[in-house]
């Protein structure tokens, strides 16, 4: 297996990491079936930080053995649900010895910022483990009852097995943390497979998940490409259910797998082109803070991106006014630098596409209001860029651009921003802002999304459902929701006096 060690000396920390990185198979680190590996790009410098194993089919059929032995043997209906709660809560405190750690790991594979890697995406995924660890040993059916008193029947939620997970490169850690919690806690062996783009959290979860005591072949992780290790995941006939985050082209090929295959159980989180509405009776300066946060947090590399921002027309003009002077402010830099609030996109392939995106919006004749450039010569940077005078049918008001790039939309009336938010194939999430709450309750349920948020943008917690309507998905994660995708429901049937 290879091995990272990396000194940090930063401004925004100082520190070590070092750990395996080969395929994580069994609760052991091997080498990949054919010893490939890939090399795992620094975004802010492109220089290569490391490799990690290239995994085959192969390397997924010994990861989907370990995890089927351990489900038969020592998990699944073998583990008290007590046990599986107390791993879990044993998971979430190692992840929090280690915050800075991780968050500086994140920083390093992804491009994103100390601040919100620590603050968002560590914080929340420890947040996530001990809620579902709270959950692992409160899971029950339910007694039904009959009319005739000689029968009974109840319901058992029971775990469905070896599940596949496969997610993206955006949120590594916090993805990783929203599949696996849930699959644990309610008894499931996984082998989940992290983006060939950021695999270095997944990897030193592994062993805290080592160190914490989960019994090997548990949690399996097979590093590698979608076209072969994600192909071979939803495609495994041992594998019962497969949960994808990632773009909507990837998920319909992943349903495709999963019916041509052995019909397993498909949840997926994908893409969006989120509706951010401003009325004229919104309070404007934290309209303004929000619809900042909302469009370039994560720098745009964010799912619900509020990037399609309607504004009411007798307070366009102002809130554009201001919402460019906060967007100016964003310092675009070295994630690992004090002060520093966007990083850059994630690869150059992500950087040629967004790009691409601003091109497209200037020759179908939108207006650049700010930004539309590259920042520096090294390193993936996109100032944060503005769009006006855009029309429904571009590609930038239609598309999911994934970078730090929006559109502001002047509108007229409640009916008008309802008609043009729910113009997309997309249904992730919305955001409402108003003073006046039955307008904005109101406007809230009209939407045609996963998530709404009313004056703020952005709010996640471990307990509150999120997905998508319409083609951003199927399915929920978090909360109560997100465990009825790992369970399968048996009715047993009982039958107390020969009835007939
Ligand atoms: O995602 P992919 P990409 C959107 C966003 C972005 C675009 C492209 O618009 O610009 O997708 O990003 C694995 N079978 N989102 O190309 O390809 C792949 O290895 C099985 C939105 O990077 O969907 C990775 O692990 N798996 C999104 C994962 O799928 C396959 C987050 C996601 O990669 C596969 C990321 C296949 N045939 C991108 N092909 C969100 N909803 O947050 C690839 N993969």
């Amino acid at each position: 297996p290879t091995h990272l060690s990396y000194e940090f000396n930063t401004p925004v920390y100082k520190g070590s990491t070092s750990f395996e990185t080969g395929l994580f198979i069994d609760g052991k680190f091997v080498d990949g079936s054919t010893g490939s590996t890939i090399d795992i790009i620094n975004p802010a410098t492109e220089q290569i930080i490391t490799s990690v194993s290239e995994g085959t089919t192969a390397d997924v059929d010994a990861a989907v053995a370990a995890a089927q032995r351990a489900y038969d043997t020592v998990w699944g209906l073998n583990a008290s649900g007590l046990a599986r709660s107390n791993l879990l809560w044993k998971l979430a405190q190692a992840m929090e010895a280690h915050a800075d750690e991780l968050s500086a790991i994140e920083v390093l594979d992804n491009g994103k910022t100390f601040g919100w890697a620590s603050s968002t995406d560590v914080a929340l995924s420890i947040n996530v483990v001990k809620y579902y660890a709270g959950w692992a040993d409160k899971l029950t059916g339910q007694t039904l009852e009959q009319t005739d008193s000689k029968l009974l029947a109840y319901t058992r939620h029971e775990p469905i097995g070896v599940v596949g997970q496969i997610i993206p490169w955006n949120f590594p850690l916090l993805m990783f943390v929203w599949k696996i919690a849930p699959a644990l806690a309610t008894g499931n062996t996984i082998v989940l497979k992290p983006s060939e783009f950021t695999p270095l959290t997944a990897l030193r979860m592994c062993t805290l998940i080592n160190e914490s005591g989960f019994p090997p072949g548990v949690v399996n992780v097979v590093t590698g490409y979608g076209h072969t290790v994600g192909v071979a995941i939803s495609s495994h006939m041992a594998i019962q259910k497969v949960a994808f985050t990632g773009s909507t082209l990837v998920g319909r090929k992943i349903m495709e797998a999963a019916a041509r295959s052995n019909l397993k159980a498909v949840t997926l989180e994908l893409g969006g082109k989120s509706p951010n509405i401003i009325f004229d009776d919104a309070d404007l300066e934290q309209a303004v803070k929000w619809a900042t946060h909302g469009l370039f947090w994560n720098h745009g590399q964010a799912c619900c991106a509020g990037s399609r921002i309607f504004v009411q027309a007798s307070v366009y003009d102002s809130f554009l006014e201001r919402f460019t002077e906060k967007a100016k402010q964003i310092k675009v830099g070295d994630p690992f630098d004090k002060g520093v609030d966007q990083g850059p996109q994630i690869s150059q392939n992500q950087f040629d596409r967004v790009m691409g995106y601003i091109e497209s919006g200037k020759n179908d004749g939108a207006k650049i209001h700010l930004g539309g450039g590259r920042v520096g010569n090294e390193g993936y940077y996109i100032e944060p860029t503005i769009f006006v005078d855009a029309k429904p049918e571009m590609r930038i008001v239609k598309e999911e651009i994934f970078g730090p790039v929006g559109v502001v939309i002047r509108f007229e009336d409640e009916e008008d921003v309802i008609r043009q938010a729910n113009d997309t194939m997309y249904g992730l999430a919305a955001a409402v802002f108003s003073k006046d709450i039955n307008r904005a309750i109101e406007t809230a349920h009209k939407l045609k999304t996963g998530t709404v948020w009313v004056n703020c943008y952005n709010n996640f917690h471990p307990g509150i459902p999120f997905g998508g309507f319409k083609q951003s998905g199927i399915g929920r994660e978090m909360g109560e929701y997100a465990l009825h995708h790992y369970t399968n429901v048996k009715a047993v049937h009982i039958n107390l006096g020969n009835v007939l």
